[in-house]
């Protein structure tokens, strides 16, 4: 078919399910096969929490990828200048690698680098020096479990006063992330961009992308009200031109959220309070159809 593309297709398992029970994770995956979808990542903030084999035996039974993300949190924060702030920042890390591992995950990504949280300040140089350095030394173990890191550059931003996310001092700007990349230095890590945070930082969504070029190692595409993919005003002509430019291979990964499906680990975290959608079917089949549309016009359209 013209515009023939490769790229694992995701959606986020919080389009189904807020937990991850046996009964919800079953759900959960297969409702994303259901969807046209071949991938699922699930929200991995404590992994102790979280059945392995379950989950594992869950996507092979169902043949759908997993993929895990994650956000730290202000107690547990490799950027923090406190070193004990920082260890156990790294120790949930660790824990959410080996989780990834053992699921067969290929790809950890998230906000990896710092907390997902509102800071009440910019980063300081000794905090950015810590989260480099803690990246590179769990790339290093990722790489041996054939896990792939990619940092997720999110918003920080006050512009919106109603429904709004603070979610990162560090990685806001494509640019930025560039910048801590080279400053990471390690070729397992890439960078992870997400439409809802371009839509808020970014000059222009097409740049962005072409700027990380084949440092560009997972796409989260989300609306800038987090619900329908078509129905808010983010640019995703200029997200999938951008990416067929690149020639970009990796996942595209749809996000959304809504108060009717709440985690109890994130939902406060994105401040998810108001009701975007109810049907999570109908949103998981729209979105999987837009994407398939507006990728395949933006191939063709670069060929
Ligand atoms: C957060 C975000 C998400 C988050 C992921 C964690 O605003 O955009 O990508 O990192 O949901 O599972």
């Amino acid at each position: 078919l013209a515009g023939d593309y490769t790229n694992p297709i995701g959606v986020h398992a919080l389009v189904f399910a807020g937990d991850w029970t046996e009964a919800s994770a079953t759900a959960a995956i297969a409702a994303a096969k259901a969807g046209g979808y071949d991938m699922l990542e699930l929200a991995v903030f404590n992994a102790d929490t979280l059945d392995a084999a379950m989950t594992r035996a869950a996507f092979q039974e169902h043949g759908l990828r997993p993929a895990c993300s994650l956000g730290l949190s202000l107690g547990a924060d490799i950027s923090s200048t406190d070193p004990a702030v920082v260890a156990l920042g790294a120790a949930e890390l660790d824990r959410a690698l080996a989780f990834a591992a053992a699921i067969g995950s290929r790809h950890l990504c998230g906000i990896l680098y710092s907390a997902l949280a509102k800071y009440p300040g910019p980063p300081s140089a000794e905090g950015r020096a810590n989260a480099a350095r803690e990246v590179r030394r769990l790339a290093g173990k990722a790489a041996d479990q054939g896990v792939q890191l990619c940092l997720e550059v999110v918003n920080s931003s006050f512009r919106f006063a109603a429904f709004r996310l603070y979610e990162t001092n560090l990685l806001n700007t494509a640019a930025q992330a560039m910048d801590f990349l080279a400053d990471v230095n390690h070729d397992n890590v890439l960078v992870h961009l997400d439409t809802y945070h371009m839509n808020i930082e970014e000059a222009s969504i097409e740049q962005a992308v072409r700027l990380c070029g084949d440092r560009l190692g997972y796409v989260h595409i989300g609306e800038s009200h987090r619900g329908y993919l078509g129905s808010g005003s983010v640019d995703f002509a200029g997200l999938f031109r951008g990416l067929a430019a690149i020639g970009y291979a990796g996942p595209i990964t749809f996000e959304s959220f809504s108060s009717a499906v709440v985690s109890p680990d994130l939902s406060n975290n994105l401040c998810v309070w108001r009701n975007l959608w109810s049907d999570s079917a109908d949103l998981a089949a729209h979105a999987r159809g837009y994407i398939d549309m507006q990728w395949r016009a933006a191939r063709i359209a670069a060929a």
